[in-house]
This record gives C-alpha cells, sequence and structure tokens, in this order.
C-alpha cells in the first residue's frame, strides 16, 4: 500500500489495489444515488472500495481519512462535507505518500498538490443556470420578486457557490430581492422546517430557491400545510434533478430544476487507473449537465435512473 503513483514498483493488478472512499453522508436523493454509484463501479471495476459514511460531520470524515493513511490504502477520496478545515489531514496522506482524489466538493487550501484531482460539478454555473430561469421568468413585468433562499449545509462548497451564482445573475436587476435565506442543510426535513418558519415571517414570498431537491421537497410540504399551492402561489427551482425532485417537477409541484449529476463513479474509477498507471490524471474534472423545465421532467422521468 501507500505506493500507487508510479512509484519504482509499477502499476499493482485491479483486484490488489484498495481505495478507500469517505462519503459525507446519506442527507438526500442525490447522495443516495451518489454513493450507490460509486460502489457499483468499483464493484464493476474489481477494485476493493473501502467506504465510511461521515454523517455530515468533519471530524468523522478526518477520522476515517486518518485510518484509512493508517491501512495504507493505495488511494483516498472523498466528498468533503465543508470547504476549509483539510490541511493538516491531507498533509498527512501526502507524507504518506498517498494520492487524494476530491469527489463531487472542492476544498479551499492554498495548496493544491495536497490533492490529485477534484471531480465534480461547477457549482456556481449551476446557480447562474437557477439564476436565468429566474430573470426569464419575470421578465414581463417590473413587479418586485421577493425570493427565499435554502441553503445546503453551512460552509460546503455547493452552499456557498450556488448562492454566489445565483446571486450574480439576478444581482443585475433591483426588482429581485432575496429576503431571506437560511440553512436547510440539504435535507428534507430542514427544507421543511426553514420553509413553515418563512411562511410565518415573510408570507408574501414569490419564490423559493432551494439549493438541492429535498429541501425543495420538504418546502412543498410546508406550503401545503399552509393552505398554498406551490409551484403556482410560490414558485420553486433547485438544484440536483433526482426522481423525486422531477417527479414534483413533472407534477408541477416545481417550477424549474439545474442538473447536478451523482453518477461520478465510472469517472472516478478512471482517475484511480490513471494513478495506478502513473499517469497524472487532469487537475479538475467537470460533470456534464443539463436543466428541465417541467415539459422536459415529463419526458426524462420514465428513463431517470435515479
Ligand atoms: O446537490 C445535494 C447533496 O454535493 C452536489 O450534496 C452535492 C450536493 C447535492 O446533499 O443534494
Amino acid at each position: 500500500g501507500g505506493n500507487a503513483g508510479g512509484t519504482s514498483d509499477g502499476p499493482k493488478a485491479l483486484d490488489e489495489l484498495v481505495v478507500g472512499f469517505s462519503q459525507v453522508g446519506a442527507e438526500s436523493g442525490w447522495r443516495t444515488a451518489n454513493t450507490t454509484d460509486i460502489q457499483a463501479a468499483f464493484k464493476d471495476a474489481g477494485i476493493e472500495l473501502k467506504f465510511s459514511d461521515a454523517q455530515q460531520k468533519q471530524e468523522n470524515q478526518i477520522k476515517a481519512i486518518r485510518s484509512y493513511i493508517q491501512q495504507q490504502v493505495d488511494i483516498i477520496a472523498f466528498s468533503p462535507v465543508v470547504e476549509s478545515g483539510w490541511d493538516a489531514v491531507l498533509n498527512e496522506a501526502k507524507a504518506a505518500g498517498i494520492p487524494v482524489v476530491l469527489t463531487d466538493r472542492a476544498v479551499d487550501s492554498a495548496d493544491d498538490s495536497l490533492y490529485v484531482s477534484f471531480l465534480g460539478s461547477d457549482f456556481v454555473e449551476e446557480g447562474k443556470k437557477a439564476g436565468d430561469w429566474v430573470v426569464e421568468e419575470y421578465s414581463g413585468s417590473d413587479d418586485d420578486v421577493k425570493i427565499a433562499q435554502l441553503e445546503g449545509t453551512t460552509g460546503a462548497a455547493p452552499a456557498i457557490d450556488r448562492a454566489e451564482g445565483f446571486a450574480d445573475v439576478i444581482g443585475a436587476d433591483d426588482k429581485f430581492e432575496i429576503v431571506a435565506s437560511q440553512t436547510g442543510d440539504f435535507t428534507r426535513a430542514g427544507g421543511k422546517q426553514v420553509t413553515e418558519a418563512l411562511l410565518k415571517s415573510n408570507p408574501d414570498i414569490d419564490l423559493i430557491y432551494a439549493h438541492n431537491d429535498d429541501m425543495g421537497l420538504g418546502a412543498i410540504e410546508a406550503i401545503e400545510a399552509a393552505g398554498l399551492t406551490p409551484g403556482e402561489d410560490i414558485k420553486i427551482v433547485t438544484v440536483d434533478a433526482v426522481k423525486d425532485g422531477m417527479q414534483a417537477l413533472a407534477d408541477g409541484k416545481i417550477n424549474f430544476i439545474v442538473e447536478c449529476s451523482p453518477l461520478l463513479g465510472a469517472q472516478l474509477v478512471d482517475i484511480v487507473k490513471q494513478i495506478n498507471d502513473g499517469e497524472t490524471p487532469e487537475k479538475r474534472i467537470i460533470t456534464e449537465e443539463t436543466t428541465f423545465t417541467q415539459e422536459q421532467a415529463v419526458e426524462a422521468l420514465p428513463d431517470r435512473q435515479y
């Protein structure tokens, strides 16, 4: 172990390779699909994957990574729950000669030699796509548009970047106002709770921008419980496009979804193979994604795998 990456030992046979993966948690439909896809891809490739679920806690991820270092796995991959605070443990991996791959989320370390490659979406771009739809949807009127934002996990790359991209786009027209912005921690329960409180403090909101489908689905429950019609009385824009989200979009309860693909398994296996072969994978690999309107969701749903 600990000698992947083109050392004099040369590549290992795939069935001798051991990869340690530290997952964020099981907070959303996206995360569950991501875990299933990664585990299936490693199984198909015949590469052993040690897997641990950090339950959305950074300390658990750091423990898992330290344990992988101790076990001298060949490669460590992880999806960092928040952006900051990784330098110490990543330096430990580096000192042990174990290459690290970031999947899905970024770290904010200044030293980019602490990881080999970062595979995942462009979250700023996703936020911009959500903002573009909002601008287009309200282009016919000068009336104020009151927006509430359901943020993802505080300090997580997708929460920071999706807020930034969205604010950039809607900021160009001051008829748009974000009247409330709170974290729902990327969970359905969180989205529901925040929306319940929101409907009391800001009953006149026009639109909810949720950083993921699950929080949007929680918002739908709260809106319906308040006797309002989601998608009409209050419009909803989300990110992910998992099956439950797509169903709500097709049903008219969500108005627009920006896709974020959780299917990172095959590309992660490719990166692992390249490292094992002594090659240098690309430093940044961006996932390809689209967007869905209600009509497009009706069409895409029958073939949606997750
Ligand atoms: O959008 C959300 C999940 O990091 C892209 O995490 C991922 C996000 C995803 O909980 O549903």
